[in-house]
């Protein structure tokens, strides 16, 4: 299908403050995010995903103060800190919004300004508590505690009572719009629950809210009145628009809003699902399809925070298990809006029981049959008898269900029913022994078909896999020998024999190793948590560097791939040889200007397979903001000569 003629998916996830590192909590929203995602595009959709960093406010600004830092130096360390977690849990965002970038600054105060002028937005004097660390007021029936001061219901800590000039933002007049809204769209607010929450709050009366502080400098200024700067949630909600093109490119900006779900965690569902349309509305814009708010990971029965303590760093677990282990685990556990408690007994639990046992010993089972009895080839030989007929249909009818759980946004059941499927894979070996059948010469074509079979129900696991365990899903294909990514192959055209006979298979490494607990609590131990302003380099050994071969490369060729807005394919040169390599630089170069360029390339790296085609090297590039900028030669280098 053409780019063009598919259906827009918009997902978003909240914008994260950047007072202090990612963790656990951050990392969920975004992996349901990114599977959704995946999903979408599997099923035919143009999908945008945006995430990025909350910047502004007071929070930040405290923060920045207590670590002796400006508060954009904090924000610079701290956005390095969120895209690396993203990059080692593989999440697919195509745009990563900053709220200090200029264009976002100057979309809020055009919108404020369009608000002031139509009369939505009035001067006046504010007098409320406010919790500084939720950057939010309270409402007034937060009762008053002994001491005479206010405790934030949200996060516990302790409120201050601030009274300035300041605009107010007339909520009070989108009350009865903001319910007929929901009456006309009962799923705006999903789950259902948090509707109903949603809807009688509104309806106990809402009041104006201030919308700019005097007191709080790092934020964006009043153009006309610059003693003010914008209330971090004005600001902040409006990434939704200005990171998908808003004031800045509006054709992908209508191309994508209205947004089609934006993801949240419930504790700051009144912020988009009362503050965010009322705002939408009153600037004039259509308003967003569905805010989805999940529940909390929770240790020891507490909420995971920064203001808590409790953190748990991701990276210890991603520096032994790779993202997988990971995604598969949060999404599985429990369904997108419930709570779910986070131990590390039930983390190795998952992982050694179906990660490690159910997947990984059955990939390994088949692909070391294949190449002991058929030398690495699959083979579709042999008649198909009932109970292969069985795990034929058993697919067909679970393509269909998964396809409906991914859709409803129910991950845990779609993961659930897939592996049941795994599981009557695991039957179906055990009850047609293979190895046994390997020992009568006569059983030759019973046993191809057994093991071809089995060799696609992994093939099609493994796509249904893949929007939750993407790097998997790619080892699976490339395992059974596949050239084809499945990221790039729609879910209607996954049929269940889809392997070529004669394919060569390859022998696998161990998918998920099995966990032993006490070594990896040794592990973590032994890891403390880096706060961001200590953030420390990694060096590697001179030796480790040694290893590393880096050469001139002469681009030969360039041309994009098709489907994809990111990627460019490239014939390089590296003086004794030509290598096929595909870079995501197609946002930033044009297939004709990078001809002819020389640029460094690192060539003894493990070729990798990007949408089907093998890329055989990686050429370097500086990555200013998400985007690539390369280092072209300017001095006349040939072709394959060191770097060093
Ligand atoms: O609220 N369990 O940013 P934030 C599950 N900047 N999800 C959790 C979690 C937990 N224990 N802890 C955090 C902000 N999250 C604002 C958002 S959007 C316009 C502005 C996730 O850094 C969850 O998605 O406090 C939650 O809503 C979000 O992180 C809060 O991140």
């Amino acid at each position: 299908m053409e780019e063009n003629s598919k259906p827009s998916f918009y997902i978003t996830t909240p914008i994260y403050y950047v007072n202090d590192v990612p963790h656990i909590g951050h990392a969920y929203t975004t992996i349901i995010a990114d599977a959704i995602g995946r999903f979408k595009k599997l099923a035919g959709y143009d999908v945008f995903f945006l995430t990025g960093t909350d910047e502004h406010g007071q929070k930040v600004e405290k923060a920045a103060v207590e670590k002796g830092m400006t508060p954009i130096q904090l924000a610079d360390k701290v956005v390095i800190r969120f895209k690396k977690l993203w990059e080692a849990l593989n999440i697919s965002f195509d745009y990563f919004i900053r709220t200090t970038q200029s264009f976002h600054e100057q979309g809020v105060q055009k919108i404020f300004q369009k608000l002031k002028d139509k009369g939505d937005i009035y001067k006046g004097i504010y007098e409320g508590w406010y919790c500084v660390s939720d950057e939010t007021f309270l409402s007034e029936d937060v009762r008053l505690e002994n001491g005479g001061h206010k405790i934030c219901p949200d996060c516990g800590k302790k409120a201050n009572v601030v009274s300035e000039e300041c605009y107010f933002f007339k909520l009070s007049a989108y009350q009865e719009h903001l319910i007929a809204f929901y009456q006309k769209n009962p799923t705006f607010v999903r789950p259902q629950s948090r509707m109903n929450e949603v809807v009688s709050f509104v309806r106990q009366g809402l009041k104006d809210l201030s919308i700019t502080r005097t007191t709080v400098k790092w934020g964006i200024s009043l153009p006309d009145d610059p003693a003010h700067t914008i209330y971090v949630w004005f600001d902040a909600l409006h990434n939704y628009l200005t990171g998908t093109g808003y004031d800045r490119d509006m054709k992908l900006f209508e191309k994508y809003w209205p947004a089609t779900i934006h993801l949240i965690g419930k504790d700051i569902l009144r912020h988009h699902a009362v503050l965010w349309p009322a705002f939408l509305m009153a600037a004039g814009f259509p308003l967003p399809k569905t805010v989805y708010a999940h529940g909390w990971w929770l240790k020891d029965k507490t909420k995971i925070s920064k203001s808590k303590g409790n953190v748990l760093d991701p990276h210890i677990i991603l520096r032994s298990f790779g993202p997988d282990p990971l995604r598969y685990f949060l999404l599985r556990e429990i369904p997108i809006g419930l709570d779910g408690n986070f131990s590390h007994e039930g983390f190795i639990h998952r992982v050694n029981s179906d990660l490690s046992n159910d997947l990984g010993n059955l990939v390994q089972r088949v692909l070391t049959m294949t190449t002991k009895y058929f030398d690495g080839k699959i083979v579709d030989i042999g008649a198909e008898e009932a109970e292969d007929t069985h795990l034929r249909n058993g697919y067909e009818s679970l393509k269909k269900r998964v396809y409906r759980y991914y859709d409803k946004y129910s991950l845990n059941r779609a993961l659930e029913d897939i592996w049941t499927f795994i599981n009557s894979v695991n039957r179906y070996l055990a009850d047609n022994e293979p190895w046994k059948l390997a020992k009568d010469k006569t059983q030759k074509k019973r046993l191809g078909r057994v093991l071809y079979q089995s060799s696609c129900a992994l093939h099609v696991t493994a796509y249904l896999l893949y929007p939750v365990m993407p790097e998997s899903a790619e080892k699976i294909w490339r395992y059974l020998g596949e050239d084809r990514s499945p990221g790039g192959e729609s879910f209607s055209s996954i049929e269940f024999d889809g392997l070529k006979s004669g394919q060569k298979a390859l022998q696998p490494e161990p998918l998920f190793p099995r966990i032993n607990l006490k070594d990896f609590l040794e592990e973590e131990e032994k890891t403390q948590v880096v706060p961001a302003e200590e953030e420390k380099m990694e060096f590697i050994a001179f030796d480790d560097f040694k290893k590393m071969d880096f050469r001139v490369g002469e681009i030969l060729k360039a041309e994009k791939v098709e489907g994809t807005q990111k990627l460019i394919k490239m014939e390089v040169s590296i003086g004794t040889e030509n290598r096929t390599m595909v870079a995501g630089i197609a946002e930033e170069y044009a297939p004709d200007e990078l001809e002819g360029k020389k640029i460094v390339v690192i060539v003894n790296l493990q070729p990798a397979v990007i949408r089907g085609i093998e890329s055989q090297g990686m050429l370097l590039a500086a990555d200013v903001d998400g985007k690539a900028v390369i280092p072209f030669f300017v001095e006349d280098v040939p072709a394959g000569a060191k770097v060093r």
